[in-house]
């Protein structure tokens, strides 16, 4: 097994072409779109929108390269069955989790607004996990079908960065896994978020994982699998 590194802060992210995929967390057209959930709890969706280009551009560097590309989508079942009252019923949105909104039920597995956007729409065969909670190993196959790839670190793209992408890197980093988060393919509705979120995991050495950006993550996986 080759190492090779990523040029990333705190410092270069070292890794094996066998071990190491890319994670891209819900970019869904109800966090990303006007419509939707996240433009329900009164949220600009505009930043959000702007990335997709970028989260485009790394999806096909790991799909050139021959890395595994997997997808995340927060939802619940259409009985609402998965869904806690606690979430369900937070706060004062327009629409809550399962009301009828104009891309369908608001992140009901199934409708519109629970597709991933069409730009980054997953290839046949790669893996989709549906997530009912936050981090994308709670009450997911997710940590056994890493293991049964023999995946060990991961690079996180999508939204939002402080809520579900740093919940799934936290959840993962005390699984074990290396976590590399791509800066310029995820975004926040809250810029100073986003921020803290990216200066928090790699203070104290990493202590959640490394940061880079696309071109940086881009550069390091080139050719990967022909080292
Ligand atoms: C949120 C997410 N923000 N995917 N979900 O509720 O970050």
């Amino acid at each position: 097994m080759t190492t090779q590194t990523i040029g990333a802060a705190p410092f270069d992210f070292p890794f094996a072409a066998e071990e190491i995929a890319l994670i891209v967390i819900d970019m869904q057209r109800d966090f990303v779109e006007p419509g939707g959930f996240g433009a329900s709890l009164g949220n600009d969706v505009s930043r959000l929108l702007a990335i997709v280009p970028t989260v485009a551009r790394l999806i096909d560097g790991f799909r050139a390269a021959r890395l595994p590309v997997l997808h995340t989508r927060e939802c619940h079942r259409p009985d609402l069955s998965d869904c806690p009252p606690a979430k369900r019923l937070r706060g004062a949105p327009s629409l809550r989790i399962g009301d009828d909104g104009p891309m369908g039920r608001i992140l009901i597995a199934g409708e519109p607004g629970a597709e991933i956007v069409p730009e980054l729409v997953p290839l046949p065969g790669e893996t989709v996990i549906d997530k009912p909670g936050k981090g994308a190993f709670y009450a997911t196959g997710l940590g056994d079908i890493l293991a049964a790839r023999g995946i060990r670190q991961l690079v996180f793209a999508g939204v939002t960065t402080e809520v579900c992408v740093q919940t799934t890197m936290r959840e993962a980093n005390d699984r074990g896994y290396d976590c590399l988060l791509a800066t310029d393919a995820t975004e926040s509705y809250f810029p100073a978020f986003k921020a803290a979120t990216v200066e928090m995991i790699t203070a104290q050495g990493g202590i959640v994982g490394w940061a880079a950006t696309t071109d940086a993550i881009l550069a390091g996986i080139g050719g990967a699998r022909d080292a």
